[in-house]
């Protein structure tokens, strides 16, 4: 059997992104010799040009799209993907009869309305290696048994994966990794699965399941040596949490440092296990600037979003940041369950007072099924259960939502190193592109106020 592979996201800001699942779902068709091509329409240009040359020379017997988003998640602004996925979709039925599988973080949030939406043939939930295989031998077998697909055509779990090390890295030959190095300016490394904190808004631990799942250091490291050696001077670890567990985040930069990789990175961070020794380590492995899933700096939001730490804790990983050096961002998350425009002023105030190099602010949080945010929405009867997650559905208290985005407005013209994307405040393609012609790598907010003065040029 021959397998087509298609990235259909073309989304661009904050910047173009790897499809590392694809390049893992590459990597374990190869070591089953299932032949196989990759499709990627980040810069393919004219979509239906590529779709169509690529089935005519290749001529596949299933095609895999990977659905890595469903929308921008940013209110008031909101951009749903869907549309262009159904125009890819309708242009690979147009030009072959093969089944199309679905997959992809996106796609396991709402598997089975993509399924309809799309009018894709299966679907596959979850990590995608293992059930993948399994669907391909049941097809060349004559099609998949009720014991491999359950819900209609959609598989769930059918392989999680329980040690990352029998993993094959993440085959990224097929893909243009220079455009992305450069339009991107970094490559992206996994170093585990699983998120085992309860945030009542987030899709991690239903993407990711909610157990850590880790790899090894040296495996880690021995990927990161290869990504080095094909152009790599930047990267991000796409792990939802990379500082926990603590001892394996700690190992890796232990690695990093022994091997001395001169590599930089950035991260996504919890701010309730930074402490000095970790920073100071971090910087050593070539840390550039942590991003931490704030969220609130107000006790009250902190316990309704159920967060894991205090705000006393966002303080303390801040001071500790400002006095190494380290870059620091804070993503905040305004309009959850009882907040109120005090909350948000306390929130605001707080963050600024910890001086982060900048701040990452959403107005609104987009609700996604099977989270305790869905739940709460309805039983407070602000979401109707009967529609379905497609369209744009964003919780925001009722208490602030007449104040809340003229007073943002008015904030941000204060506050230049804060990035609201739901109004396209601080974050645009123009901006982008100028930092990148600088050839700054890494993610754009640890450049903030350069940013600035670029802006008022
Ligand atoms: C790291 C990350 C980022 C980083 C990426 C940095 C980088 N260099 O890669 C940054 C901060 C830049 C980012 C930006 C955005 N992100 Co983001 N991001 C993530 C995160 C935490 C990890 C993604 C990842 O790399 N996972 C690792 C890979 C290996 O896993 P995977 O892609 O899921 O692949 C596996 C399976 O899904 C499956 N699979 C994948 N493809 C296929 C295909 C087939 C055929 C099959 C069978 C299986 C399959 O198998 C794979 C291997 O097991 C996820 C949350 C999460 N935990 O998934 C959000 C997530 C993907 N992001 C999301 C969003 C929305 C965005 C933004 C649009 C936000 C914004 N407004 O800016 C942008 C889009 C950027 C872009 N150009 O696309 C959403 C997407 C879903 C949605 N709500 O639409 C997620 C799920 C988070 C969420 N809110 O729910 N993101």
């Amino acid at each position: 059997m021959k397998v087509l592979l298609v990235s259909p996201n073309i989304e661009t800001l904050p910047d173009p992104v790897f499809p590392i699942g694809l390049a893992f779902i590459s990597a374990a068709l190869k070591r089953h010799d299932i032949q196989h091509k990759v499709l990627d329409l980040c810069f393919a240009g004219d979509y239906e040009v590529a779709i169509s040359s690529a089935i005519a020379s290749f001529r596949p017997d299933i095609v895999g799209i990977s659905l890595r988003n469903i929308d921008n998640v940013s209110f008031p602004n909101y951009i749903s993907y869907l549309p262009f996925y159904r125009d890819v979709t309708k242009t690979i039925r147009k030009n072959s009869s093969a089944p199309i599988v679905l997959g992809g973080s996106g796609f396991s949030l709402m598997p089975g309305e993509l399924l309809r939406y799309l009018g894709a043939d299966f679907g596959i939930v979850g990590e995608g290696e293992a059930s993948l295989i399994n669907l391909i031998e049941a097809l060349e077998e004559g099609g998949p048994s009720s014991r491999l697909v359950k819900k209609g055509r959609i598989i769930a779990q059918a392989g999680i994966v329980k040690d990352m090390d029998e993993l094959p890295v993440p085959d990224r030959s097929g893909f243009d990794n220079r455009a992305y190095l450069k339009l991107g300016g970094m490559g992206s490394v996994q170093t585990k699965r699983g998120c085992p904190f309860r945030c009542i808004y987030c899709t991690y631990p239903v993407i990711e399941g909610k157990t850590s799942r880790v790899r090894a250091p040296a495996i880690v490291c021995d990927e990161i040596e290869n990504m080095m050696e094909n152009g790599t001077k930047s990267l991000f670890f796409v792990d939802n949490t990379f500082n926990y567990p603590v001892n394996h985040a700690e190992a890796v930069c232990r690695e990093i440092i022994r091997r001395r990789l001169k590599v930089k990175w950035s991260c996504y961070a919890n701010p309730g296990f930074i402490t000095p020794g970790m920073v100071e380590l971090f910087l050593q492995a070539g840390c550039t600037g942590v991003e931490f899933g704030s969220d609130a700096a107000n006790e009250t939001m902190l316990t309704n979003l159920a967060k894991n730490f205090h705000v006393d804790c966002l303080r303390e990983a801040s001071s500790i940041c400002r006095k190494a050096g380290m870059n620091f961002c804070h993503s905040i998350l305004l309009g959850g369950p009882g907040e109120s425009m005090a909350t948000i002023h306390e929130t605001l105030e707080a963050i600024r007072d910890m001086a982060p190099t900048a701040v990452i602010c959403m107005v609104g949080i987009r609700v996604f099924p099977k989270t305790r945010l869905s739940t709460m929405a309805f039983e407070e009867g602000s979401l109707d259960p009967s529609r379905d997650f497609l369209q744009p559905v964003f919780y925001l208290s009722p208490a602030v939502e007449n104040e809340i985005l003229p007073f943002i407005e008015q904030f941000s013209g204060e506050n230049p190193t804060w990035i609201f994307p739901g109004l396209n405040i601080n974050i645009n393609k123009q901006l982008q592109e100028k930092l990148r012609r600088f050839g700054i790598k890494g993610p754009l907010w640890e450049y903030m106020k350069m940013g600035e003065r670029l802006r008022r040029r």
